[in-house]
């Protein structure tokens, strides 16, 4: 694209001016057509001083995370290979399940400035403001079967924590299942929703929300005690753009070695990550509510949990809140 063309040859004369003439020479268009071009990057973000006299000059990028933006730098094979940008969307996941069931390839991403009906499990709302946050979703294809895929989210939620560690050197807890968090703060949250027959997936869509620039004064008042951002617990403005690259190439590398290697590895990274064995919990599974000491993680990735009458209880799914103490 001609736009993507004009960018990187701004990029690579940075701090240099590049007149309108070599442009239209390069690309071989009219410098009214480059011009026009210029003005669209402009509109976008891309702050470009200068003029049609004077040259141009690419001072600063945007900060909202554009495909070209994302894949520059990006060391993956196929996740994030094909990128949708939406300034606001109802959900990210809903967009990518459309795109799913018209066949798009594995590792689609959708990413979102600004979700207006961002969700959670359960028909739960997740609030996701403009620029703050990230708001993506992946379309994957294992050959799985419907039963294993809790797995996945277990894998994204390491995925998310090692992201999270290598880009700020900060290390999360993973909350059972799917809450990365921080001092106990929700930082992150997991929506896997799937499209399935019987016995076999025939695409997911992962769903990852992470709070990034928000501060304590921006969370809605039923989140303050509960919510933390990255550049809260930073104590600065952090860069959105690395973070999703970052998180693109630990999760390709982790969905791969469990579609090749099974849970095991991922299960080992998942412990070392951990924030809820040891605990007193209290469970919700269906209509099913009960409390104990969440004490394993199965080979599956299903919680153990130890109840007062000594007797373990293994949930596969389910809401875990920390209480006090569960031997009332
Ligand atoms: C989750 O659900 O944690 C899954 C959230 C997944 C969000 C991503 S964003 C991109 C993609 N597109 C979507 O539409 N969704 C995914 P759950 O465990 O049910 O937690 C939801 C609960 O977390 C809510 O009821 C709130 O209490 C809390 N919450 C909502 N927004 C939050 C936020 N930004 N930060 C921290 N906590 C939040």
């Amino acid at each position: 694209m001609i736009r993507d063309q004009i960018l990187d040859l701004l990029e690579q004369s940075r701090g240099r001016h590049v007149s309108g003439a070599d442009l239209s020479r390069t690309l071989k268009v009219s410098r009214s057509a480059i011009w026009k071009q210029i003005e669209t990057l402009r509109g976008q973000g891309y702050g470009i001083t200068g003029g049609p006299n004077l040259g141009y000059l690419l001072d600063s990028l945007p900060d909202l995370l554009y495909p070209r933006e994302i894949q520059k730098d990006l060391h993956t094979q196929r996740f994030g290979r094909q990128v949708y940008h939406l300034r606001s969307v109802n959900s990210t996941n809903q967009a990518a399940q459309d795109l799913g069931r018209r066949g798009c390839p594995e590792g689609t991403l959708v990413v979102a400035e600004e979700q207006t009906a961002g969700r959670g499990r359960w028909q739960r709302s997740w609030w996701s403001p403009p620029e703050k946050g990230v708001w993506l979703s992946l379309v994957l294809r294992p050959q799985l079967a419907p039963h294993r895929v809790p797995q996945i989210t277990l894998v994204a939620g390491v995925s998310c924590a090692r992201a999270i560690e290598k880009y700020l050197g900060l290390r999360p807890g993973i909350k059972w299942p799917n809450d990365v968090v921080y001092d106990g703060r929700k930082l992150c949250g997991i929506l896997v929703e799937m499209e399935a027959a019987a016995e076999q997936v025939h695409f997911l869509v992962i769903g990852i929300g992470i709070n990034v620039n928000q501060e304590l004064v921006d969370f809605p008042p039923d989140l303050g005690d509960t919510a933390v951002s990255l550049g809260m617990i930073a104590g600065r403005r952090v860069e959105r753009l690395p973070l999703v690259r970052r998180f693109l190439e630990a999760f390709e590398e982790d969905y791969d070695r469990y579609c090749r290697d099974g849970f095991a590895a991922a299960r080992q990274e998942w412990l070392s990550y951990q924030a809820t064995l040891g605990k007193a919990v209290r469970v919700q599974a269906g209509l099913e509510e009960f409390t104990g000491e969440a004490c394993g993680l199965e080979e599956d990735g299903s919680l153990l949990v130890r109840l007062s009458s000594g007797q373990v209880r293994r949930c596969i799914s389910g809401e875990v809140s920390f209480i006090r103490s569960w031997q009332q």
